[in-house]
């Protein structure tokens, strides 16, 4: 899997500066609101220093980055669910991503209007929550009627559609995003295909001013975690001004800048690992011929899944795996080197995949 995450937000809040900063793209950016009308969306590759590491090892002649792709999407409006602003069927574009990056204006700046006035991240959450859940509520009901009718002509499947409906309906109205209920498997099930807004997983990007790195992060950070309930680790404060120009600077650019602002890492870095906590996912490492690639999976996924991932035929025809940790391997200098020191183990198919293990996944 690829790590997929929808950047939401008011317009003229950073969304697409973010994602330029992240995506290391130069789409249009500019001072009024709903600049952004259709999706913009960037694969790029996961920094990762111990594949960087495990290059300089091996040797390869290719190595491989796991992905992550971002969908920059237009602004939402207090009202955008009843057609305000560009309404809110753009929201369709980030149904299907893993996780929501919500961007909260915390940077003051006169010459960039602000749909609503002042910067109060306070209120500019409390109006994307209310659109979130409209919109799933609209979901909600024109699936429920449809699932209610098959019950009365006597779809007996459609039973546990319907109670699982009813209570993600009972739950929206009263202003609960659905990722705070619990569900039983059935339910999950039932509710998966609807691909719920308010069901996933948000990370907050305060988008904060240049002269707020540092010292005056802290404020922000505990105004939105305060405002979201969240623990303060799934508020992330970036200036994506200062991500998007890292763009066009060359590596020994920006370290020079980097270091100048007292930042020791990009906000992608901060960015990745944050949304890799927020999702339990590990990075796990291949060996082929002459690539190192590294791979994203779930936390707690057997190897035969993780085998799956690379190829289907690995899963069907899996017969063991070769398993030695990132640490052990750097220890052996070379997987002959890591087998020598008996730091390589043979698994069965239920092993699970911890975050740096290299894997040789032997299949008929
Ligand atoms: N001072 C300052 N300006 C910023 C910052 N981030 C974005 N801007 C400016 O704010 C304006 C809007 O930025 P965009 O990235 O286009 O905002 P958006 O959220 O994508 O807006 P829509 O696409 O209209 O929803 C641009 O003029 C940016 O240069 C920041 O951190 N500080
Ligand atoms: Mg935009």
């Amino acid at each position: 899997m690829s790590l997929d995450l929808g950047i939401i937000g008011l317009p003229n809040v950073g969304k697409s500066t973010l994602f330029n900063g992240l995506a290391g793209t130069s789409v249009p950016c500019s001072n009024y609101a709903f600049c952004t009308v259709d999706a913009n969306v960037g694969v790029v590759p996961v920094p990762d220093e111990r594949l960087v590491r495990l290059g300089g090892l091996l040797e390869p002649e290719k190595l491989t980055s796991t992905t992550i792709r971002f969908v920059d999407i237009a602004g939402l409006v207090r009202g955008a669910s009843h057609g305000e602003g560009l309404g809110n069927k753009f929201l369709a574009n980030i149904r299907d991503v893993d996780a929501v990056v919500e961007v909260v204006r915390c940077f003051e700046d006169p010459s960039v209007g602000h749909v609503e006035g002042p910067i109060d991240p306070e209120r500019d959450i409390g109006i994307i929550e209310t659109e979130l859940l409209l919109a799933d509520l609209a979901t909600v009901d024109r699936n429920l009627e449809k699932k209610r009718k098959d019950l009365s002509r006597g779809d007996k499947e459609a039973e546990p559609a319907v109670t699982a409906l009813e209570r993600a309906r009972e739950a929206l109205d009263a202003g609960t995003p659905i990722r705070r209920l619990e569900f039983s498997e059935t339910e999950k099930r039932e509710l998966a295909e609807y691909c719920f807004l308010t069901a996933k997983d948000v990370l907050f990007v305060a988008n904060i001013s240049e002269t707020d790195v540092g010292d005056g992060e802290k404020q922000w950070v505990e105004r939105i975690a305060a405002a979201t309930g969240e623990p303060p680790w799934k508020v992330l404060p970036l200036a994506a001004s200062l991500e998007s120009e890292l763009v066009g600077l060359a590596a020994d650019e920006r370290a020079d800048f980097l270091t100048g602002l007292g930042l020791e890492e990009p906000g992608l870095m901060r960015l990745v690992r944050t949304g890799y906590r927020l999702l339990g996912l590990v990075t796990f490492f291949t060996i082929k011929g002459t690539e190192v690639r590294a791979w994203t999976v779930r936390e707690g996924t057997s190897v035969v899944t993780a085998a799956g991932t690379i190829h289907s035929d690995m899963e069907k025809g899996f017969i063991k795996a070769e398993v030695v940790s990132f640490d052990d391997l750097v220890d052996g200098g070379s997987m002959h080197g890591a087998r020598e020191k008996g730091h390589v183990r043979t698994e069965g198919r239920d092993n699970v995949v911890v975050d740096g293990d290299v894997i040789l996944v032997h299949f008929h």
